[in-house]
């Protein structure tokens, strides 16, 4: 019999120790000598029968991988109804986030709304006002595309000097999902713009049914352009904490003006000039006037592994560097990767080209030599941006932001593979 709690015997023990013994470059137990008895003997799993097909109608993660959940930070804010927490970016892979461990953010906690009850309004300077049930919405010509979603406040508490100790809290208020849903300039022109006039200085004004509402104007140009108005994520139902049963999907742009429970969009003349574009995701310069109208969110990448929350678990020898690249203005060009803390750059490897306004992969595949490292990554954009130092940031936006911190991120990993959030100047 084997202890289920020993992590040695699990399934991925057993194929490491099977590379071990047959491959040189691998340093594994199984080369000691000793017979492995997950080699040797026959395991308590292939001697009794598993679950049935009707163990779990709907599945959830095996129960070793329970730590890989959102987390928030206690002392961040007040109350949890007004918060945030944040994906485990540190343990994923690829580039779809489950919705399962994709960050939420709420300014008045996450409403129940059942289908039935769902209605979405058209009004203001349109030909005809709507109100659309669900039922209509899945009516009209459907589009599916991945698109990443970045809270403007993402790496906001880094600003001042290095703060949370993990690629989770320090980048994890983002998630890249494939949607499911109705582009908004569909719907507003079954509405009717001819009343609008001309449209190039017109705007949307959109707003959620939970109790925040969360108003925000954007330009008629964008909502025409890629907006979505989605039902589903990642092939299924918006998960309640995401908006079910229908959000705004506002690409590129920042996380705050993809309205969940998505209620109302007003043509009008102007912005609204809502609290959440005023008091709130404006950024503070130097000088103290704030700069508004920041919707696209900058090239930005992390190394995700290693991280203080994912420390390399071996020795010097083969070593797998992975991150996420991300630009709300176009795709990802390329990614350099730097183990002296920005001295020398390594060209790394897109897992995949880099897809419009959606997270992209990297790898850098390294022999690591042992030693520490001051691990850094710098995406470059179809635009030609170049994601820029923390220096050259605060150079331009000076100390007093919050939001759009895009700078390039530090882990010091240590001969132990333990690694920190640390500043390099
Ligand atoms: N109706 C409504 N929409 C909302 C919010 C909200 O509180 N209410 N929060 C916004 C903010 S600030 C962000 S970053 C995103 C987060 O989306 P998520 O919770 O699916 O991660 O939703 C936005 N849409
Ligand atoms: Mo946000």
């Amino acid at each position: 019999m084997t202890d289920k709690s020993d992590p040695t015997t699990t399934r991925r023990g057993f194929i490491k120790a099977g590379i071990a013994a047959g491959g040189a470059a691998a340093a594994g137990a199984a080369q000691a000598g000793e017979p492995d008895p997950l080699i040797t003997e026959v395991q308590d799993w292939a001697s009794y029968t598993g679950d049935g097909v009707d163990a779990t109608p709907y599945g959830m993660p095996i129960e070793y991988e329970s730590d890989v959940v959102r987390r928030n930070v206690e002392w961040l804010t007040a109350d949890t109804i007004s918060s945030i927490n944040f994906t485990p970016i540190h343990a994923l892979d690829g580039t779809i986030t489950p919705q399962g461990c994709a960050f939420e953010r709420h300014h008045s906690g996450a409403i129940e709304l059942r289908k039935e009850d769902y209605r979405l309004m058209i009004n203001g300077l349109v030909d005809k006002p709507l109100i659309f049930t669900y039922e209509d919405l899945e009516r009209f010509p459907r589009t599916n595309k991945v698109y990443f979603c970045e809270c403007a406040a993402n790496t906001g508490m880094e600003w001042a000097g290095a703060q949370l100790n993990g690629a989770q809290f320090t980048h994890g208020m983002i998630h890249n999902m494939e949607y499911s849903g109705v582009s908004l300039r569909t719907l507003l022109e079954e509405a009717g713009l001819g009343a609008a006039g001309d449209l190039k200085d017109k705007w949307v004004y959109v707003e959620g049914a939970d109790a925040s509402s969360n108003g925000r104007s954007i330009p008629m140009e964008k909502a025409l352009d890629d907006v979505l108005v989605a039902f589903k994520a990642n092939g299924e139902a918006l998960r309640m904490e995401h908006g079910y049963p229908v959000r705004l999907v506002v690409p590129g742009w920042e996380g705050n003006m993809w309205v969940k429970w998505l209620r109302r969009i007003e043509v009008t003349n102007q912005a609204i000039e809502s609290r959440e574009e005023t008091s709130k995701y404006t950024d503070t310069l130097e000088d103290g006037t704030s700069r508004k109208w920041t919707w696209e969110m900058d090239a930005k990448s992390v190394v995700t592994s290693p991280s203080p929350q994912s420390p390399i678990p071996h020795g010097a020898g083969p070593l797998v560097i992975t991150g996420l690249a991300w630009s709300g203005r176009g795709s990802i060009t390329g990614v350099d990767v730097s183990i002296d803390g920005g001295k020398n750059w390594q060209e790394a490897r897109l897992a995949q080209p880099g897809d419009d306004k959606a997270l992209t992969r990297f790898y850098l595949d390294i022999n690591w030599d042992g030693s520490e490292m001051l691990l850094q990554s710098r995406a470059k954009d179809s635009t030609g941006y170049v994601q820029p130092t923390k220096a050259q940031l605060r150079d331009v936006r000076g100390l007093n932001s919050i939001y759009h911190n895009n700078c390039i991120q530090t882990w010091w990993v240590k001969e132990s593979g333990e690694a920190e959030n640390v500043e390099v100047s």
